[in-house]
């Protein structure tokens, strides 16, 4: 039996254990149990046989063949992914959708399969979702456990929001203070870390859904709520009483937020790292879903990026020559995700680190932040 093929099996019996586990506060899945010598009993299981049987064929011929890429995301995350008109959107669920342009040629065959923090390690671990793709940090140790995480998408870091009455200036005054936060996540053990190394004696009130806690900071359960500070202007975005809300300045960890994907298939791997860079190299070079070249334009770069000249590997990942061509004109590039998610949000990138590096060859484009990707060629 494949090596890969046993690994899916574990991958399973660690969903299924962790389900009927019922709630987990810790943030870590623990590492998956060795497949048992025959495999047979957790086989027996369809959603085992579904990710066996995904495991041996490969994952790009798996989802091709089943006609939709399931992804694991999120539909209550303002800005990363929500429901807008009963659509799942956003900024996580469009890196979904250019994964389906790029291996199927239509980015709305995405199935989105909101889960919260706490189920995310097992729902990648198990092989049963083809990605995930909802404000996941990548660390080393959810590398280890959980999957490959392809691309840093979103830079970003851990902070606070507090109300503005309590005269709060900097997180190192929150002695004492209860902070609501969300289970199962790296700001629950930052926090943990945090008020260890200040000696603060913080109180942290846990929730399975990040909803629910900034509902109990808003009726006053906690001082503070903690996230990334994506969701902390997400979040505030949606209160009628925006102005009486802070986030303090501080930045307490670093969290590169991600898309990953299932261990043991490396072809898949590389197609979503592939197409993380497609959306940030269209940028780079000014392309967008509106100016997407069918014809060769002489700009050697811009022409391999769309399949018109050269190669960056296509063939080898069993993509279509012009794959990157159905992805910018499905989603458009980095920037343009960036603008119709993110922006409306009050997330500035201009001088932050999601600007694309300092010497991007695009003119009008932001600048001078981390945002860089593997070169396509
Ligand atoms: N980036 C951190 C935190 C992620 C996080 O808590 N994100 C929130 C949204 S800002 C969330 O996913 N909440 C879960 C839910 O509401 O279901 C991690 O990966 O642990």
């Amino acid at each position: 039996m494949k090596k890969q093929y046993l690994h899916y099996i574990a991958g399973a019996a660690a969903l299924l254990a962790l389900t009927l586990a019922a709630a987990c506060t810790q943030q870590e899945t623990p590492a998956p149990p060795p497949a048992t010598p025959s495999g047979e009993a957790v086989a027996a299981s369809p959603a085992a046989e579904a990710v066996a049987a995904t495991a041996q064929e490969g994952r790009l011929a798996a989802v091709r063949s089943r006609g939709r890429l399931i992804c694991a995301s999120n539909n209550a995350i303002p800005g990363f992914g929500y429901l807008d008109e009963g659509n799942n959107v956003g900024f996580d669920v469009d890196l979904c959708r250019a994964v389906a342009a790029a291996v199927l040629g239509a980015a709305a065959d995405v199935e989105v399969r909101p889960v919260t923090a706490t189920e995310m390690g097992a729902t990648l671990q198990s092989g049963e979702v083809d990605m995930l793709a909802r404000t996941v940090t990548v660390t080393t140790s959810r590398e280890t456990q959980w999957g490959n995480f392809a691309q840093t998408m979103y830079y970003d870091g851990q902070g606070f929001i507090v109300r503005q009455a309590d005269g709060l200036t900097g997180a190192q005054e929150l002695a004492g203070a209860t902070v609501c936060v969300t289970q199962g996540t790296t700001t629950e053990l930052n926090l943990q870390d945090f008020s260890n190394l200040y000696d603060l004696g913080i109180t942290a009130k846990t929730f399975e859904r990040t909803d629910v806690a900034v509902d109990a900071y808003r009726n006053g359960q906690c001082d503070a709520f903690t996230t990334d500070h994506s969701g902390l202007y997400a979040y505030r975005s949606g209160f009628e009483d925006k102005d009486e809300h802070i986030v303090l300045p501080d930045t307490i960890s670093e969290e590169p937020l991600g898309p990953g994907v299932p261990h043991g298939d490396e072809q898949w791997y590389d197609i979503v790292k592939a197409v993380m860079a497609i959306i940030i190299y269209a940028e780079a070079y000014g392309v967008t879903s509106d100016t997407v070249p069918a014809a060769k334009t002489g700009n050697s770069a811009v022409d391999r990026l769309f399949g018109l000249e050269g190669s960056w590997g296509q063939t080898d990942l069993g993509l279509s020559p012009t794959a990157a061509q159905d992805v910018i004109r499905a989603v458009g590039n980095y920037g343009e995700i960036y603008d119709r998610y993110m922006a409306p949000l009050g997330l500035v990138r201009e001088g932050g680190r999601n600007a694309l590096w300092p010497t991007a060859p695009c003119a009008d484009c932001p600048k001078g932040g981390q945002l860089y990707s593997i070169p396509l060629r």
